[in-house]
C-alpha cells in the first residue's frame, strides 16, 4: 500500500448536531492522519466548482444550497490507500445503501444530507485539495505510531 492524501469535508449540519468530535474521533481511531483542517463557510462559486461534475443533475441547485448553508470542516487526511479507504469508511452515497458501521450509514437518513464528503479518486483528491487548501496549509508530521496502526 502507498501513503496517499485525500480530501474530506464534514458537511453543514455536523456542527449544529454537535457530532463533529465523534466523527473526527472515528477518523483518528481508524488511523488517518489529519494533515490539514479548516472551518469555513463555502462560497457559492467554490461550491459550484467543487461539484461541477453534477452541474446538469436535477439535485445540483439543492446540493449547492445545502453545502453553502452553514460551516463545513474541510480536511486533508493521510494514510495507506487513503482515497479508497476513506470512501469505504464513509459508506455509499445513497442513504439507503450506506451500511451500518460506516459514517453515512450511522449518521444520515437522507442522501442529500449524508454528512461527509470523501474524494472518489486520486485525481479528484488532488483537485479538491488544491481548491480548498494552499500547499503551505497542509502539514507534514508523523505521530510516532508507525508499526502500531
Ligand atoms: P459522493 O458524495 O458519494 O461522491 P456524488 O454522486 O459525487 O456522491 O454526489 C455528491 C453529493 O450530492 C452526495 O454526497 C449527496 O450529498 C448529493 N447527492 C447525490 N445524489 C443525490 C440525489 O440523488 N439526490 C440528492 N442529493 C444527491
Ligand atoms: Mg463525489
Amino acid at each position: 500500500m502507498a501513503i496517499e492524501r485525500t480530501f474530506s469535508m464534514l458537511k453543514p449540519g455536523v456542527l449544529s448536531r454537535r457530532i463533529a468530535g465523534e466523527i473526527i474521533s472515528r477518523i483518528e481511531d481508524k488511523g488517518f492522519d489529519i494533515v490539514a483542517a479548516k472551518l469555513m463557510r463555502i462560497p457559492r462559486s467554490l461550491a459550484e466548482i467543487h461539484y461541477a461534475e453534477h452541474r446538469d443533475k436535477a439535485f445540483f441547485g439543492e446540493l449547492v444550497a445545502y453545502i453553502t448553508s452553514g460551516p463545513v470542516l474541510a480536511m486533508v487526511l493521510e494514510g495507506d490507500s487513503a482515497v479508497a479507504m476513506l470512501r469505504r469508511f464513509c459508506g455509499s452515497t445513497k442513504a439507503e445503501e450506506a451500511l451500518p458501521g460506516t459514517i453515512r450509514g450511522d449518521y444520515a437518513m437522507h442522501t442529500g444530507l449524508n454528512i461527509i464528503h470523501a474524494s472518489d479518486s486520486s485525481e479528484s483528491a488532488a483537485r479538491e485539495m488544491s481548491l480548498f487548501f494552499k500547499p503551505e496549509e497542509i502539514i507534514d508530521w508523523k505521530d510516532g505510531n508507525d508499526g502500531w496502526i
